[in-house]
């Protein structure tokens, strides 16, 4: 019997990076050729919401050339929670033992991931963290740091998570944490869904590691952020807390 590859993270099982796009045309095959550069053992899952300027077709390529990379065609566009949903999903149908979250524009370096895989090896969840020490944020206006900042410290208060980023986006899971955080119930659409599956990992008693990263904000493309998911983020983080308050003072949790 040949036995597979010693690899570095082959402890940690098959390793799926799920990579949501939506108008990615001039990243998506930049950090897929990254990400299987920088962790050749991880598998790629581009999780495309209809892209109209040819992420998808793009994706479609780069499958066909690597069997490591796979392309998840949703019907339009849901939101980053969503698609993540359906990438989660359709990793753990498949049998991957690690899902990893990576923005398309670069934002989250490949390069940085052996470093939030290795911790993953002694936690349940790893995330990248811009603020802790060590990490960092690159090329950011003063308002979009403010509010990602202001946004992370607000979620830590109202939830009492002991997280000092809990709005990133570049996180490790191991599939145990994913099926034990409640994903069903998720009905986050927007970035607070990043909140929300902390909050929950928490919650369920997970061992939940921050690992510093180097955030670089995109030199392509355009981001999606708008009011609608600020508006989102603040209201869900605030009646999340108020009724989690509310239950601790009845006595109901
Ligand atoms: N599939 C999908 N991906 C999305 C959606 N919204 C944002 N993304 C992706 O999520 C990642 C982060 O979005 P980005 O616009 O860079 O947000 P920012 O970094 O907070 O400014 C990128 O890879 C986007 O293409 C969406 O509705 N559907
Ligand atoms: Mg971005």
């Amino acid at each position: 019997m040949t036995s597979l590859p010693e690899t570095p993270f082959a402890g940690l099982g098959t390793i799926l990076v799920i990579i949501p796009t939506y108008n990615e045309a001039e990243n998506v095959e930049r950090i897929v050729g990254r990400v299987r550069a920088a962790v050749p053992e991880a598998h790629v899952l581009v999780a495309d919401d209809n892209s109209p300027d040819g992420t998808g077709k793009l994706a479609d390529g780069l499958a066909a050339a690597d069997e490591q990379v796979r392309v998840l065609h949703r019907k339009g566009k849901e939101g980053l929670g969503a698609a993540y949903l359906a990438g989660f999903r359709w990793g753990l149908e498949n049998g991957y033992d690690v899902l990893v979250e990576m923005d398309a524009d670069g934002s989250h370096q490949p390069e940085e991931l052996p470093r939030l895989l290795t911790a993953l090896r002694s936690a349940d969840l790893v995330l990248g963290s811009r603020w802790v020490p060590g990490g960092a944020v690159v090329n950011w206006p003063k308002s979009r740091l403010l509010l990602s900042k202001g946004g992370s410290t607000y979620s830590r208060l109202m939830l009492n998570v002991p997280i000092r980023d809990v709005t990133g986006g570049y996180r490790a899971f191991r599939k145990e944490t994913l099926l034990g955080l409640g994903m069903d119930q998720v009905a986050s659409q927007g970035y607070c869904f990043q909140v929300d599956l902390a909050w929950r990992a928490v919650k369920a008693g997970f061992k939940v590691a921050e690992v510093p990263i180097t955030f670089v904000e995109r030199e392509h493309g355009a981001s999606k952020m708008n009011r609608g998911i600020v508006a989102e983020a603040l209201w869900r983080v605030t009646a999340w807390g108020v009724s989690d308050r509310v239950a601790r003072l009845t006595g109901k949790r």
